[in-house]
């Protein structure tokens, strides 16, 4: 590293809608949270001059680059924040590796299990000279998906036998919304499977500390062609008068077996009218149970079967107290949080680790392993039969 020790120089690719959570939670980290190391917002690539300056302006970067190659090259800078579309993760995050930079890498790794194999590869091969790499599953460091863990893994709801997931969004329910990057297959690998339901994969087998053995699925795309995209940003656009094909499923369901004997239900859909960004999650145990719902965020509910039945039922939990995950550094009880604020302490952890010299998680591997789920619950819509998961 050629940066000053005490500061982490930061260089961001992409600058849409993950950039923009990104950026946030590289400027909001040091503010909240005692860092050993000091972010800076060095530079951001994007292959625009006038929209990198703009974004770089926004955002508050201090300098920008045109390529990302350049800014992978650039000696001041330690680590590289992947915020691009899937297609370029594995190219951006494997060259920043090799040039000894630290990763952090948007969610799904990578558009194949190929691809996520040799980042993951690459990761290792890093590890041995103290260059760390992250995958962003943001939602793991929502505080009340902390405690959902906490409790699982305390034995709070005994042996865990269902596992019920879903992430439900609508914003392409209008057939005349535009073919935005993520509807595209050669860029975003797949559809609500990759985008969301790899988000729900994750949190299930965070949550679990279990993992996916099998899976049957099935994949759908309701509308099949949608107008091209004249301009777009983060969720919405504006349409052109060409249409094009989708190629990616428009909602993915599939049953799962755990490898403890649980069994499991998953549903990613961006039809679910009326859900905006429903990521439900309930375990049942043979204790008691966890339930959450994004829309509540702030909110666990707890059940524990051991308390007398008169008085036994779901406990509301507003996860906003000191003793809960993340929740000291920021307001004081019942001042609740919100979305940006996983990226936050997605931050918080990454920097931590890389001062500490530790293995931040979700790893690479765990981004691989993500990556098999979707590619056997593709197949198992392909083939129409159970999946193992290697
Ligand atoms: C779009 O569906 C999206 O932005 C996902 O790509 C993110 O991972 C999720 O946090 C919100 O929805």
């Amino acid at each position: 590293m050629t940066s000053d020790q005490r500061t982490l120089s930061v260089g961001m690719v992409g600058y849409a809608f993950m950039g923009a959570a990104h950026s946030q939670a590289w400027r909001n980290a040091p503010r909240f949270f005692d860092l050993p190391l000091r972010p800076r917002m060095t530079a951001v690539a994007g292959r625009d001059r006038t929209r990198v300056t703009a974004a770089a302006e926004r955002l508050g970067w201090e300098s920008t680059e045109t390529s990302w190659q350049a800014l992978v090259a650039r000696d001041d800078i330690d680590l590289v924040d992947v915020c691009t579309p899937g297609d370029t993760h594995a190219e951006i995050a494997i060259a920043a590796l090799e040039a000894g930079k630290h990763v952090l890498c948007e969610k799904p790794l990578a558009n194949s299990v190929a691809e996520a194999e040799a980042m993951a590869a690459a990761a290792d091969r890093a590890r041995a000279s103290g260059v760390r790499s992250m995958v962003g599953f943001t939602y793991r460091r929502v505080p009340a998906i902390g405690l959902a863990r906490r409790l699982v893994q305390e034995g709070r709801i005994g042996e865990v036998r269902h596992v019920r997931a879903q992430y439900l969004q609508d914003w392409i329910v209008d057939p005349e919304a535009p073919l935005s990057w993520r509807l595209d297959k050669s860029q975003a690998g797949s559809g609500a499977l990759g985008d969301i339901g790899a988000h729900i994969v994750d949190l299930t087998q965070f949550i679990t500390g279990d993992s996916i053995a099998s899976v049957s699925g099935a994949l759908e795309t309701f509308v099949k062609e949608r107008p091209l995209s004249a301009e777009h940003s983060g969720l919405s656009g504006t349409a052109d008068s060409e249409r094009g094909p989708v190629t990616v499923d428009d909602a993915a369901m599939f049953l799962a077996r755990f490898r403890s004997g649980a069994v499991g239900v998953f549903e990613a859909t961006r039809f679910a009218t009326g859900r905006k960004n429903a990521i439900r999650i309930e375990l049942n145990g043979s204790r008691g149970s966890v339930a959450f719902d994004f829309e509540d965020m702030n909110v666990l509910h707890f059940y524990d079967r051991e308390e007398p039945a008169a008085t036994a039922g779901f406990r509301r939990i507003l996860v906003t107290e000191p003793e809960h995950p993340y929740v000291a550094a920021w307001w004081p009880p019942g001042h609740l949080i919100g979305y940006e604020h996983g990226f936050t302490h997605q931050v918080v952890d990454l920097v931590n680790d890389i001062a500490a010299g530790a293995d931040p998680t979700p790893s690479f591997a765990d981004g691989l392993a993500v990556q098999r789920v979707l590619a056997a619950v593709e197949t198992s819509a392909d083939t129409r039969s159970w999946q193992e998961i290697p």
